[in-house]
């Protein structure tokens, strides 16, 4: 059942190297690498003026809500000191204050506080990045977007679908707008507005781009934001005296993103702005991609155009807070991390090491850093604490699986798993690491070894320190110790002198408070009222079969696909986006689906409105036939998920409740699929984008 993508990786890492020179023609390669980075030079951006932006409210009260004033814009900013130029980005803007920051303006909202953001579109006609037009509703206006608040429990007039994007001077459906655009402002074109009610607990989510066909595009050019939802649960364990979990000032949000800087310029930009693929590369001569006949359904369209989609994008250099490779000074005390990887493709699997005495800003793997205690996912906080504390003779102290049941090839790039804290693109973690024990001076690596494509990986994805050289093949040249491209050492930690007074919780206090019966069981309780667990023998479950599909598409190209158990086509379960929905429920239905992953990757699935529980996972035989039990999910797959993992050759089973948002204002039908229109998609962007993607309607 592994399809094509399992079958060339291992083909094309054997053989490329040796087909390549057959013919006297030697290629030019479409990958780029970015320049030399000096790694662990600059600060860690952090929230505020000098960081990442805050948003501020206006005073303006509009249905008891706080008001945001954002625009998109193009703005420039310097990456790191080493890039010859500051980077053209996207990304929004405070209009309050005007001033443009990477990742930013944060927005911090309450529960139970609604939040409008009325965002005005700026963007330039011209795309910072090459653009195909080839995909499905990629042929519209290049500055077209739209906001999608990722987690948001949100009418689905704001939750900004692909179809409600929105020119600089859109007014409307087929008015410089998508047929679902319909929270534009009366006599302000170019301007949507957003209401968020925030009826959730506390969490960190994030707002990004979603537009038709240029989603990953726009995400990747910098239109992606934080969004901080607290709560009196969390603020109740976080104040105090001696909280449990670390207060505000020993927070810290790490968004992680990989990004390409060009080293050349090239008709998108100079030196220093951002490379994004546009040629596919088929493995018949370059060795990256399959090129296949059309499956059933696409029309023959001949080889990919010049500018093309790829099927996944994994960079070279990983920013933290818009940063490569940047410093984090902590003082020997606890301190909570809010992870979230925002990339467009790559997983991380994060460790701790020592830094090596011998050689500088590189890890001792022989020496393993402090342990994580996981409290919290994109649901809010766990049922219950998970430590992740990975010796280096490979043993956990409390073992946290991460196994892939199914996945029978070897890994290529961390034969030691199973993984440590592992994080796909749009997962959340909300960790505490305590540093009390560690003396001022010490030095700590943030250290990533997924595979990319996880779980398969190839080597030309994978930049550390020593590793081979592999231009022959299209990849990169060797990495020098010191320097980026690097995706392997993402920070460097460095322990201060204590500044305040001693923290009183250490590693041990902690977990235990927090296991404790009135600790995170409690909490998980009291954040999720009227929301108990769902259980799949109620009344009225539905039970569905779902499918992860990989076909080829009318140019030839890899293309991913989200189906049933039913086939739409002759040779695929996948359908198209387009493709009349099939997941159309009651406002309040409950419905558990078995989603069984028939290709070689790993896909982060993604549904919008609602979260999940996870409930388990199998290999299985066929679509429709698991293999024995389930087994348990990983203990931080407990709780409540908006964006989970599923595996090749396994079946996922998930539950989830789709329950509308009460808004005081009425919401019109979609004119697109006459309901409440959502989507649920793989959240690796380029595979939502083509075309991993599917209408997700409640009906009243
Ligand atoms: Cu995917």
């Amino acid at each position: 059942m592994f399809t094509r993508r399992e079958f060339i990786k291992t083909t094309s890492l054997a053989g490329t190297g040796l087909a390549l020179f057959k013919g006297s023609e030697r290629t030019a390669w479409a990958f780029s690498q970015s320049p030399l980075l000096r790694k662990f030079i600059s600060p860690l951006p952090g929230l505020g003026a000098n960081g990442v932006p805050v948003a501020n409210p206006s005073k303006i009260a509009f249905l008891g809500a706080d008001f945001y004033r954002l625009a998109a814009v193009q703005y420039q900013q310097q990456m790191h000191p080493d890039l010859p130029n500051p980077t053209n980005l996207w990304g929004y803007v405070d209009r309050t204050t005007g001033k443009p920051g990477y990742l930013g303006p944060v927005i911090v909202a309450e529960r139970g506080h609604p939040v409008i953001v009325q965002m005005k579109n700026m963007l330039p006609a011209q795309h910072l990045l090459p653009l195909d037009t080839t995909l499905d509703g990629a042929d519209g206006p290049p500055n077209r977007a739209v906001i999608h608040l990722h987690g948001g429990h949100t009418p689905w007039t704001s939750d900004g679908g692909p179809y409600a994007w929105f020119t600089p001077t859109g007014t409307g459906p087929g008015n410089g707008g998508g047929v679902d655009f319909l929270n534009g402002v009366a006599g302000m074109p170019g301007v949507a507005q957003y209401f968020y009610p925030n009826d959730q607990s506390a969490r960190l989510m994030w707002y990004h781009d979603h537009a038709m066909g240029t989603t990953r595009l726009n995400a990747y050019a910098g239109l992606a934001s934080g969004y901080l939802l607290s709560d009196p649960v969390m603020d109740s364990l976080t104040s105090g005296n001696a909280p449990l979990v670390p207060p505000l000032a020993y927070t810290v949000p790490l968004i992680i993103q990989d990004k390409s800087f060009k080293a050349v310029a090239d008709q998108w930009g100079r030196p220093g702005d951002l490379w994004y693929p546009y040629q596919y590369e088929s493995n018949e001569t370059t060795g990256r991609w399959d090129l296949g006949t059309p499956s059933d359904g696409f029309p023959n369209l001949g080889p990919p155009s010049a500018v093309s989609c790829v099927p996944e994008f994994f960079a070279d250099t990983p920013l933290i807070n818009g940063e490569a490779y940047p410093v984090l000074q902590v003082e020997p005390r606890r301190y909570r991390f809010l992870f979230l990887n925002g990339s467009q493709a790559r997983f991380y699997n994060l460790s701790l090491f020592y830094e090596s005495q011998t050689s500088p800003k590189e890890p001792n793997f022989k020496s393993d850093g402090p342990a994580f205690i996981q409290i919290g996912n994109e649901g809010g906080l766990l049922p219950y604490p998970v430590a992740f504390a990975k010796k280096s003779n490979g043993t956990y102290v409390n073992k946290n699986s991460n196994q892939l049941l199914a996945y029978d090839e070897e890994d290529e790039v961390n034969p030691d798993g199973p993984y440590n804290l592992l994080l796909a693109p749009a997962e959340r973690a909300d960790l505490i690491i305590d540093f009390s024990n560690l003396p001022p001076g010490s030095k700590l690596i943030l250290y990533n070894d997924a595979p990319a494509p996880f779980p398969g990986g190839d080597t030309r994805n994978d930049y550390f320190t020593g590793d081979a050289d592999q231009t022959s093949i299209g990849g990169a040249p060797s990495t020098l110790p010191g320097f980026g491209p690097n995706t392997r050492t993402l920070m460097e930690i460095q322990v201060v002198a204590l500044k305040g007074s001693r923290d009183p919780w250490e590693f041990a206090s902690t977990y235990n408070a927090l296991s404790s019966s009135n600790g995170l069981p409690l909490a998980y309780k009291l954040s999720h009222p009227g929301e108990p667990d769902l259980d799949p023998n109620g009344p009225n479950v539905l039970h569905e079969n779902k499918t992860l599909n990989e076909d080829f598409d009318s140019y030839g190209r890899l293309i991913q696909r989200v189906g049933t158990d039913q086939m739409l086509y002759t040779d695929s379960y996948g359908r198209n986006y387009m493709d009349p929905a099939t997941e159309v429920y009651h406002n309040g239905q409950v419905v558990v689906w078995d989603v069984y992953n028939t290709t070689g990757d790993t896909h982060p699935m993604h549904i919008h409105l609602a979260n999940m529980q996870v409930l388990g996972k199998a290999p299985y035989t066929d679509v429709g036939i698991p293999d024995g039990p389930f087994a348990p999910p990983d203990p931080n797959y407990r709780g409540w998920k908006e964006t989970v993992r599923m595996n090749p050759g396994e079946v996922t089973r998930v539950i989830v409740k789709f329950t509308l948002p009460k808004v005081p204002f009425a919401v019109p039908p979609s004119p697109r699929t006459g309901g409440n229109e959502y989507v649920w998609h793989c959240h690796i962007l380029e595979h939502e984008e083509h075309d991993m993607m599917r209408p997700l309607v409640i009906l009243p």
